[in-house]
Formats: C-alpha cells, structure tokens, sequence
C-alpha cells in the first residue's frame, strides 16, 4: 500500500512558541510514522511582512533546530526552506490565474494583518493563500494538519484544486489531490488562546511577549508569564470556554503538558484557587520544555549539520514538485 501524503508550513516569523507547538508540531512528530512528509519552512509566506533580513536567516536555522529537537525526524521527514525550491513560487502564479479577487477578500487572515499592517498592505499578502495551495498541491498532499486559523485557507485550497480539475477533466487521474485538514479541537490545542486577551489567538509574532510562552523562554519568563495571565472572576476551577475562556486555555495547556485529561485536573483542583492552579502549570510547562530546550542547544551550535538536512530536503522537495508542476504546465497549454 502506498503511504498517504502530509504537508504543513510554519512562517520563520517571530518565535516559535506553545500555540504552533501544542497546535502543530506534537501532532506532526506523531503522524511522521504513518505519512510521507513534507514540512517546509515558508520564508516566502514571511516576506508578507516586513523582515529583518538576518534575523529572518537566523531564524530558518533556529526553527529548523527546534523542529527537530521537537522531534521531526529528518531521515523520515523532509524539511526544507519554502524558496529553495521554485516550483512554488511558478505554481502559485499559475493558480493566482485561477484565483478570484472575491474569495481572496473574504479571508480573515488577510483583514487582520491588513489591519496590523496599514502601511503595508502589499499583493503578496493578498495572494498569501495562493501561495499555501500550492504549497499543498505540488506535492499531491492528502493531509494538513494546521491550527483553526488556518480552515479557511484550506478550504480555499480545496476550492481551487477542485476548479483546476473540473475545468481540465481527463481521462487520466486529476490534476490535483483534493487535501483534508486535520484540525485538533480546541480543547486538545488546535487554538491556544493569548495568555492577556483569551479573546484572540495565541501568535509567534505578538509584539507583547506577555502573550506568549515561547519554546525557548527560560523558566522564570514562563513562571511570570502564567502567574500574570488573564483569569476571570470568581475561583471556582472548571472548564467553560465560554464564561472562563482564560482558565479553559490555562486546562488545555495543562492537559496537553501533563498528559491528564482536562476533567481529572479540573477535580484534582476542586476547592483549591486559580493561584495554586498557576503554580503548578508554569511547572509542569517548564518540566515539558526542558528536554526540548537541552536538545535544541546542542544541534544548534552545528549549522554545517542544518545546511546539510536543508539541501537533501530541498532535493527530494524538488524531485516531486516538478511531477506536479510539469502535469500542470503541459496540461493549460504552457509550450
Ligand atoms: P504569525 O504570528 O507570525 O503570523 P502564527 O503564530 O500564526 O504566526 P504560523 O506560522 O502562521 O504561526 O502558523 C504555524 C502553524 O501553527 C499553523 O498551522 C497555525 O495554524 C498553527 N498555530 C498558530 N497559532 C496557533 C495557536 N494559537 N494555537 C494552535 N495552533 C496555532
Ligand atoms: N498559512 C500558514 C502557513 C502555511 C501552511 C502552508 C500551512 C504556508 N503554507 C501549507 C499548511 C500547509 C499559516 O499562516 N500558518
């Protein structure tokens, strides 16, 4: 039987932090045993904003550490960097072709980061969702795992592979593998909320870090971190994403670190207060992270290592990009 095909790209913008670890990458350590996978790192996707140049180098480096102190596998895994394999950017041209300005103006990711970014309100970050389809679909992906946030970049995704295959109907197989999306519920991290506004998402890119327990935060940043975070009123412990969505953050977090289930932390905490509770999560989150943050400072010091895992997942990237690229070219009439 052959193996099924998962992708998922992470921005090296910002830090990576407990949102994008919890969300995505625990989930992708475990399915890399199952799937052919593809995890590029889309620094293309990042240029959407403005980027300082060597801290976004940096950046591809560090995160690529992180993936694999994380536990990505590069003998299994490829991981590679978004730009180093062209096809991407020649791909989303051509689907751009097939993209309505319509649909591109519905997608909330677009409104926010206009609206976070007034003075840059660029067509790349238009065509961002143009871009992650063809990330997906140059390599026949059948499975995305990705945070919430992400559903309707998906189903974008899918719209438009579906509109390429029915307009270019053959005989032969689709052009395009018609991808799922695979979202974890929010209670089991598909969206970490922000530690001082459980109203919106957590970010890597949150211009106040007191919103975010990034990957690499010494134990004392994270003990503050929790201890300041936004609970609601009362003390009663118990999960209601709906009246208590800072304590329901706080439980997930907890459940996802510790590997109890939200109910049995929930009665564990019976009659004692919010305090006690903070206490104990900014040490299990602590405990969780450190064996990561040991593992991430000893690759990091061998880049020649990184450069080397980079190229082989550039090369094997490319091998199957070009399948898909030429399908297409030949397929719309390209000489
Ligand atoms: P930025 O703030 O730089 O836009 P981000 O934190 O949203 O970044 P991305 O690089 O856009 O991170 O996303 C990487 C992956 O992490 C995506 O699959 C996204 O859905 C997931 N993700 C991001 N934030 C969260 C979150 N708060 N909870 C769960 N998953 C998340
Ligand atoms: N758009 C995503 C990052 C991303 C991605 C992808 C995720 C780019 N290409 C392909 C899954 C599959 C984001 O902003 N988080």
């Amino acid at each position: 039987m052959t193996q099924k095909t998962l992708l998922s790209g992470i921005q090296p913008s910002g830090k990576l932090m407990i949102g994008n670890y919890l969300g995505v990458l625990k989930q992708w350590t475990s399915m890399q045993e199952d799937y052919r996978c593809f995890f590029p790192l889309v620094d293309l996707h990042a240029i959407t904003v403005r980027q300082d140049p060597n801290l976004l180098r940096e950046r591809c480096y560090q995160f690529v550490a992180l993936y694999i102190a994380c536990g990505l596998n590069p003998q299994k895994s490829t991981i590679f960097i978004q730009s180093h394999v062209p096809q991407h950017s020649e791909l989303a041209w051509l689907l751009n072709c097939f993209s309505y300005m319509g649909e591109l103006n519905r997608m909330t990711q677009f409104k926010d980061k206009s609206q976070r970014h007034a003075n840059n309100i660029n067509s790349g970050l238009f065509g961002y969702p143009v871009l992650m389809s063809a990330d997906i679909l140059l390599y026949q992906s059948d499975l995305i795992p990705v945070g919430e946030d992400q559903k309707q970049h998906l189903e974008l995704c899918r719209n438009l592979a579906h509109r390429l295959n029915h307009e270019y109907a053959t005989e032969k197989s689709p052009l395009f593998t018609i991808p799922e999306p695979y979202i974890p519920p929010k209670s089991s991290g598909g969206r970490i909320m922000s530690l001082q506004d459980p109203s919106v998402k957590m970010s890597k890119s949150d211009s106040n870090e007191q919103n975010v327990v990034f990957l690499l935060d010494e134990a004392k940043s994270i003990e503050k971190k929790i201890k300041r975070s936004v609970t609601d009123s009362g003390s009663e412990i118990l999960y209601d994403e709906k009246n208590k969505p800072g304590l329901a953050n706080l439980l997930t977090i907890f459940s996802l670190v510790s590997g109890n289930t939200i109910e049995s932390i929930v009665d564990s905490y019976q009659g004692k207060g919010y305090g006690h509770l903070k206490v104990d999560l900014a040490e299990a989150l602590i405990e969780h992270l450190r064996p990561l943050q040991e593992r991430y400072h000893e690759l990091s010091s061998d880049r020649g290592e990184i450069d080397n895992i980079l190229k082989k997942g550039a090369e094997t990237a490319k091998n199957v990009a070009q399948k898909t690229l030429s399908a297409v070219q030949n397929t719309i009439g390209l000489v």
